[in-house]
């Protein structure tokens, strides 16, 4: 059940809205600026899910990475401990999740000056490394993966993207990203 070390829900990654400038930024530093679900974010360092906007990483667990909305991280699940126990990295540029306001939503930007993803160079990567039981069986494992925004002139077919000449470029991811280079193992004990 590979599946579980390529978890990469992250709570808002679909929630863009079209890129307007609204005249003035503001950077995160501020301590102003909000996160996805109304929690302000700190100036600097982490927040209490992992997440250091800016610096553009993030140090936690799979659970923490979705604040815990992952459905894989809600009782009864049965792997849930190894699950909150699995450790996630990542990091972002800043056409994924910008380290100001610009647009004047309060919250940071992503794909600034872009209405989507699509052509704006967005990239993140995502490691994680962990265990989980099934059938009385510990798997442990790690997978590293770089996801990347599609460019205009990509084609999306059947679930996957492809470039304009027709060579495959990976797995549909979100709305308008790429699931590529993709590194996984997994291991029983
Ligand atoms: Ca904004």
């Amino acid at each position: 059940m590979k599946r579980y070390f390529l978890i990469i829900l992250v709570l808002g990654f679909f929630l863009s809205t079209p890129f307007v400038f609204g005249g003035e930024c503001v950077h995160v530093n501020n301590g102003t600026l909000v996160d996805r679900v109304g929690g302000t974010i700190p100036p600097t360092g982490y927040d209490k899910w992992g997440y250091d906007y800016g610096q553009q990483r993030f140090k936690g667990t799979i659970c923490s990475a979705s604040r815990g909305e992952d459905p894989f991280c809600k009782p009864p699940y049965q792997t849930v401990e190894h699950m909150e126990s699995s450790k996630q990295r990542m990091i972002w540029n800043d056409a994924f999740i910008s380290t100001q306001d610009c647009d004047g939503d309060g919250m940071l930007d992503r794909h600034a000056g872009f209405d989507t993803y699509i052509g704006s160079g967005a990239w993140i990567m995502i490691s994680l490394e962990g265990s989980y039981t099934e059938k009385g069986v510990t798997y442990r494992g790690k997978s590293s993966a770089k996801h990347i925004a599609a460019e205009p002139t990509d084609v999306l077919r059947d679930g996957k993207w492809y470039n304009s000449k027709g060579k495959y470029l990976g797995k549909k991811l979100w709305e308008y990203f790429i699931f590529t280079d993709t590194c996984l193992y997994e291991w029983t004990e």
